[in-house]
C-alpha cells in the first residue's frame, strides 16, 4: 500500500512543470543562453530574466538577457540599477553564430521582440518558453509552460521555486531576485488588484525574502519632464465618446516610450473614462512604429480580444495588438512609410495614421468620429 503510495508522488513530480525544465536544463550544463525580453522591457520580463539567470547557476549555465528596444520607464530604469539587473542592449546588431547554445522567451512569445529573425540567422534554438499571454503559434520549443490564468510571468517562476528547483538563501542576490519577483508581480496586477490567487501565494512566499526598501525606492520613482509633456498633449488632444477617451501624442523617441502606458494611466482617473488609449509615433534609429496603449476599469472590456478585433492582422499572420487582464498595447510598423522625413511630410503622416486609428477605435465602439 505504501509503495503505491510513493509512486504516486514521484509520478506527481515527473508531471510538475519544475521537473521537466529541471530535467531540460541539467542536460544542458555549461551552455550559454539568451534570455529574450521584450523590445521595451516590463518588471514582469526583467523579473523573469533574473530568475532564469539565477536558477540555471547550478548547471553552469550562463545567460544574458537581451532586449531589441529600450527600457524607458523610469521606474524600470531604477530597478535594474537598484537591484543590480543587468541587461544586453541590441540595436542592429547581429547575434553572433555560435554566441548562444538556445534562446529563451520570458513573458513573451517572440512577437513582441525584434530579435527573432536575428536569433534564426544566427541558429540558436528555441528551448524553453515561460509566459501568461494567451498561447501564439509561431516558436518551437523543446520545453513551454503557457499559463494565461496568471496575473503576472513572474509567479509562474515563484511556483518553479516554490516546487524547490532552487532554494532561496540569505545572500544578497537572491534578495534583490526576491524583490524583483515581488515588483513584477505588483507592477504586472495592477498592485494586485488583478492579481490571482497563484499570484498572492507567490507574494506570500516572496514577502519574507524581500527587501522592502528596496522595494519602495524603487516604486517612488517620479515622473520624468517627458512623461509630463506626453501627458499634457495627450490630454490636449483627447476625445471622449461613451466612455472610451481616446489620443494620440504625436512622434515620440523610442527612450520615451513608456510614456504611452503613463499617458493611458492618468487618463483613466477622469471621472466619465473607463477606458484610456493613448498612441503616437515611436522613432528609432532605423525605424518608426506605431505604440499604443489601452488601459480599462471596465471588467466588460477584455483589451485583448479588444484590441484584436478593432485593428487585425498584419500580412504575416500576427495581431497587431493583445493584452492581458486590464490592460493591453498595440504596435504597427510603419512599412514604406517608416524613416524620418521632414517636417511637412512627417506632419501629413502622423495626421494620416492618427485619422485612421481613431476611425478604427470609433467604429469599433459604435461613435461617430468627429
Ligand atoms: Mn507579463
Amino acid at each position: 500500500m505504501k509503495k503505491e503510495f510513493d509512486t504516486v508522488l514521484i509520478e506527481e513530480g515527473v508531471h510538475k512543470k519544475s521537473s521537466q525544465l529541471a530535467a531540460l536544463l541539467k542536460g544542458r550544463a555549461g551552455e550559454r543562453h539568451a534570455v529574450i525580453l521584450q523590445d521595451f522591457p516590463d518588471p514582469d520580463a526583467i523579473s523573469c530574466g533574473y530568475a532564469y539567470r539565477c536558477l540555471v547557476e547550478q548547471w553552469g549555465i550562463e545567460v544574458d538577457l537581451l532586449y531589441g528596444g529600450r527600457i524607458s520607464h523610469q521606474e524600470n530604469i531604477a530597478m535594474v540599477n537598484l537591484l543590480n539587473i543587468s541587461l544586453i542592449q541590441y540595436d542592429a546588431d547581429e547575434i553572433a553564430p555560435g554566441r548562444y547554445q538556445g534562446s529563451v522567451f520570458v513573458d513573451g512569445q517572440g512577437t513582441t521582440s525584434c530579435l527573432v529573425e536575428r536569433l534564426q540567422r544566427a541558429n540558436v534554438p528555441v528551448l524553453i518558453v515561460v509566459d501568461h499571454h494567451a498561447q501564439q503559434e509561431g516558436l518551437q520549443p523543446l520545453f513551454a509552460d503557457i499559463r494565461p490564468a496568471v496575473g503576472a510571468c513572474a509567479s509562474i517562476f515563484v511556483d518553479y521555486l516554490r516546487e524547490g528547483i532552487m532554494p532561496l538563501v540569505s545572500s544578497q542576490e537572491h534578495r534583490n531576485l526576491a524583490t524583483a519577483l515581488m515588483h513584477g508581480i505588483i507592477s504586472e496586477t495592477a498592485a494586485l488588484i488583478e492579481a490571482q490567487p497563484v499570484d498572492f501565494t507567490a507574494a506570500a512566499f516572496l514577502q519574507p525574502h524581500c527587501d522592502r526598501e528596496l522595494l519602495v525606492e524603487i516604486l517612488h520613482q517620479q515622473r520624468s519632464q517627458k512623461v509630463m509633456e506626453v501627458i499634457s498633449v495627450a490630454l490636449e488632444n483627447r476625445v471622449i465618446r461613451s466612455g472610451f477617451c481616446i489620443t494620440g501624442v504625436g512622434y515620440l523617441r523610442a527612450a520615451d516610450r513608456d510614456a504611452l502606458p503613463q499617458a493611458a494611466d492618468f487618463l483613466l482617473t477622469e471621472e466619465t473614462v473607463h477606458t484610456a488609449i493613448v498612441f503616437g509615433i515611436v522613432q528609432s534609429d532605423e525605424k518608426e512604429e506605431i505604440h499604443g496603449s489601452l488601459r480599462t476599469t471596465k471588467l466588460t472590456i477584455s483589451p485583448d480580444q479588444f484590441l484584436k478585433e478593432t485593428l487585425g492582422r498584419m500580412g504575416s499572420g500576427s495581431y497587431y495588438g493583445g493584452g492581458k487582464a486590464r490592460a493591453g498595447g498595440f504596435e504597427i510598423p510603419l512599412g514604406f512609410l517608416s524613416g524620418h522625413d521632414d517636417a511637412e511630410l512627417s506632419k501629413l503622416k502622423w495626421d494620416t495614421f492618427k485619422a485612421k486609428i481613431q476611425k478604427k477605435f470609433f467604429n469599433k465602439i459604435g461613435a461617430e468620429v468627429m
